[in-house]
């Protein structure tokens, strides 16, 4: 019988990784998990009570929100904001960051980026959806937060993570050091570690793209997509095809099973649908710990320098081997354009 490690417990042993760190961080997705277990319990009674269905509001991005979204949306804030840790959180939900100025978050050192949750279009049909958390550390010592030190690149990440909420739900996070996924048991309302280590496998045989959207792709993906269903028993074709329409349930099947998710861009998506600070830096940062690769076509996502909280990006990601043959047909038809 294996020893059952909490999130807490966890987040804690490994503070030592970090030796200059005072538990700040620690507390801190100490505050995330918590808010992860209060929005769980609503999504997975989500049909029972009167919690599906619109909200009557939009987003910053123009989209119908969902009752769950502001749901989930206030709840994370609300941690946070009570945490004491974090000074500023961007959210997807909202148009401009939320600046924390309580007496409890005067010395507060970090910067949040979240959706508090993604893929809400598919709640009603009872499919995955997630959250996903990117966490900043403030780049002056003190004073007023600055727009710099919000649209930071994704190499500045302290912390990253995404919570599925799925046929069990998970939490699964990395500072740097490693991924590391943990299951909720609702018997004990605790995270609890199940996916040590996680390293996405080195071979992939599935892609993940809307290929509904196929007319409006640039070339270089529509050859892609020709490529993986050619026969070809030596690289393991025709691969599969998975798409699920939730990023973190996407994201997250490839990194268990191997695979690569493609967003690109699109006619009706010019610069792609994924936002860079609260989706694609996150989990660029995940999947890269995990062994495996995030790219634009061209650059890596975590180098991208954000100009625009909101900025979308296309994002291939995950086996290196499937993203950087992605990148081999995206750039060789930009080169024969
Ligand atoms: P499409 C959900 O709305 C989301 O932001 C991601 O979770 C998901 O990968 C993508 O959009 C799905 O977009 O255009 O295929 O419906």
């Amino acid at each position: 019988m294996t020893k059952t490690i909490t999130l807490g417990q966890f987040i804690i042993e490994k503070q030592a990784d970090f030796p200059y760190a005072k538990g700040e961080l620690s507390r801190l997705l100490r505050d995330i998990g918590i808010a992860a277990k209060i929005v769980n319990r609503e999504v997975n009674k989500a049909g029972l009570v009167g919690i599906l269905g619109d909200n009557g509001t939009t987003n910053v991005q123009g989209e119908g929100q969902k009752k769950l979204d502001v749901y989930a949306d206030e709840q994370f804030i609300s941690a946070l904001r009570s945490g004491g840790e974090c000074c500023v959180v961007a959210s997807e939900e909202h148009d401009d960051c939320i600046f924390i100025n309580s007496e409890i978050s005067q010395n507060a050192k970090y910067i949040v980026c979240i959706d508090p949750l993604d893929g809400s279009s598919n709640i009603d049909v009872n499919v995955s959806v997630g959250t996903i958390f990117s966490i900043y550390r403030r780049t002056a010592v003190n004073g007023p937060v600055q727009p710099s030190e919000i649209l930071q690149k994704g190499t500045q990440q302290v912390a990253a993570g995404y919570v599925i909420y799925g046929s069990s739900t998970m939490l699964v996070y990395t500072t740097g050091k490693g991924v590391n996924g943990f299951t909720l048991d609702p018997s004990i309302g605790e995270f609890c570690l199940s996916h040590p280590n996680m390293q996405i496998p080195r071979i992939g045989t599935i892609y993940s793209i809307n290929e509904g959207n196929y007319i409006k792709f640039p070339q270089g993906v529509k050859d892609y997509i020709k490529y993986c269903q050619v026969e070809d028993g030596a690289t393991l074709r025709p691969f599969t095809s998975r798409y699920i329409g939730s990023m973190v349930a996407d994201v997250h099947r490839n990194l268990i099973k191997g695979g690569v998710f493609l967003y690109p861009t699109t006619s009706s998506h010019t610069q792609g649908k994924l936002r860079l600070m609260y989706e694609c830096n996150p989990l660029a940062l995940i999947i890269e710990q995990a062994g495996g690769k995030a790219t634009d076509g061209f650059r890596r996502i975590l180098e991208i320098q954000p100009e625009d909280l909101h900025q979308r990006t296309p994002i291939f990601i995950g086996n290196i081997e499937m993203v950087e043959k992605v990148e081999e047909f995206v750039q060789l038809s930009e080169v024969e354009a």
